[in-house]
């Protein structure tokens, strides 16, 4: 079955599992009945989207806020990792979007497709079901786009065996079946060269494969090759030192400032290019090949929303505030926004409360008050009951939760990663009440 059918069938399937919220306003952009005009307009419905459309929703009235949002199906991406290891299936991870919208907002069920902050609009649709939509204050949340087609010979390759990737959902159950169908070679790891979401996972899953391969007796015929574009294993020292240790007990190859730049499935080869050299180019064969594929800004925010980029393509926010640097009734969350610090859904945990408190000052004439540190966290799974929970700011400074060493292999981070973070996730976060683990890192502060 293709990729596309499986995932059709896992939609059918979360929606007998998740009943749609009944009383949801849902209108297609094709249809022109509903409010055009909004007070607070939220461009996708991803962690950021939902999490501050439930918290507004608390505070604003009916009819008052919309969610500009195509998909049908919201993913918990974090378990991705865990589906590519077997440990979850991709059902696990998804909901119908209906079910984590808050019922009393409307869902624009379509894609933005410009933004025009003189006019306070948002474009969605395109050809003749375009329509705009108007905003007193905008939220723009719509992550960060995957770019596999930078790749020569992707997505093309996915179709082929032994090719896959936890970052995406056509092709994170290629992940557990690649492992399976694992005899003898190399199973190769890649790290792009661009920003990315969860900067941790492209390696988790080079640790699960190391486990996976042990446990069935095959690990003395593979070489598990890490290729990654960065000069380090980890942006943090603290546990970078601790993922080395990892890598060498593990007899694992680690090669820095490598980027995959083509992948020839025919015979079964990764082209790399050596980010020091220029033009020196690595021919790799492979039984197994993980990829992570280049990420970058949405030509949304890139190309169609004048004024709205950073040079770079992300949203130009003020990394304290989280307020646009030149639109004052425009914020940004989660991966979309240009925060210098790693994107994940704990990044967005720890900004949807700074957002909420000085969007909803602005709505009253105040300024700002609150100031975001860059809190991020990056479970790092090293196998199928180990974990080191990474939690730093934008210093790169340790910003730990718990009065343990975090940066060590530890099985209740993995149990907390594995089954205490999903329900947070759904029952906490997306329902407006999760703004990260601040409360318990003061609390357990005198045990430090
Ligand atoms: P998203 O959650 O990606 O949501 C963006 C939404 O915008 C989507 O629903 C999309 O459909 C919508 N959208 C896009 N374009 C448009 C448009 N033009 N119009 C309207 N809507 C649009 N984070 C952690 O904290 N811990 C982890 O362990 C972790 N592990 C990860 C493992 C993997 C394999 C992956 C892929 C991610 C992981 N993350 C992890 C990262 C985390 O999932 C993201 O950082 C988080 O989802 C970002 O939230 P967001 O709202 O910015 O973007
Ligand atoms: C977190 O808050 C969060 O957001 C929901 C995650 O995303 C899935 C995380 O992975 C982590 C680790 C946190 C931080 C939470 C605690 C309890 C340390």
């Amino acid at each position: 079955m293709s990729c596309q059918k499986l995932l059709l069938c896992e939609v059918h399937s979360l929606s007998r599992k998740f009943p749609s919220v009944q009383n949801i306003r849902k209108f297609s952009s094709k249809r022109s009945n509903g409010n055009r005009r909004f007070k607070l307009v939220v461009i996708g419905g991803g962690a950021g989207g939902c999490s501050i459309a439930a918290k507004f929703a608390k505070t604003l009235g009916p009819k008052s806020i919309a969610v500009i949002e195509p998909s049908d199906v919201h993913y918990y991406q974090p378990m991705w990792t865990l589906v590519g290891g077997g440990m979850k299936s991709l059902a696990d991870s998804g909901r119908p979007m209906s079910s984590v919208l808050p019922s009393s907002i409307e869902w624009v069920k379509d894609k933005a497709t410009e933004i025009k902050p003189s006019k306070h609009t948002v474009v969605v649709g395109t050809g003749s079901s375009k329509q705009e939509i108007q905003y007193d204050y905008l939220v723009i949340a719509v992550g960060i786009q995957l770019q596999y087609e930078k790749i020569k010979g992707l997505p093309q390759a996915f179709n082929s065996p032994g090719v896959c990737s936890n970052y995406s959902s056509l092709y994170v159950n290629k992940t557990l079946q690649a492992l399976k169908d694992f005899n003898k070679g190399n199973a190769v790891f890649t790290f792009p060269n661009t920003p990315v979401k969860c900067a941790g996972a492209p390696q988790k899953i080079l640790y699960i494969a190391d486990q996976f391969l042990r446990k069935n007796g095959k690990r003395d015929n593979a070489k598990l090759i890490y290729n990654t574009s960065l000069g380090v294993l980890f942006g943090v020292k603290h546990y970078a030192d601790s993922l080395w240790n990892v890598v060498k007990s593990r007899d694992i190859s680690v090669n820095l400032r490598r980027n995959l730049v083509e992948v020839n499935a025919r015979d079964k080869t990764a082209i790399f290019e050596d980010l020091d050299n220029a033009g020196k180019l690595e021919t790799v064969s492979y039984e197994m090949l993980h990829v992570t594929p280049p990420m970058g800004a949405y030509d949304l925010i890139k190309k169609n929303s004048e004024d709205i980029p950073d040079a770079v393509g992300f949203v130009d926010v003020n990394k304290g505030t989280l307020q646009h640097v030149r639109h004052p009734n425009v914020f940004a969350i989660g991966d979309c926004a240009n925060l210098p610090t790693a994107k994940t859904a704990a990044a967005v945990a720890g900004e949807n409360g700074i957002l909420f408190r000085n969007l909803t000052n602005v709505m009253n004439g105040k300024e700002p008050e609150l100031i975001y540190d860059g809190y991020t966290s990056c479970p790092l799974v090293t196998g199928y009951d180990k974990c080191i929970l990474a939690e730093f700011d934008y210093n790169g400074q340790p910003l730990e939760t718990f009065p343990i060493d975090q940066s060590k292999e530890r099985r209740s981070m993995f149990l907390m990663k594995k089954d205490v973070m999903p329900e947070i996730y759904w029952n906490l976060m997306l329902k407006g009440n999760w703004n990260g683990p601040a409360p318990f890192r003061k609390l357990f502060a005198p045990f430090k």
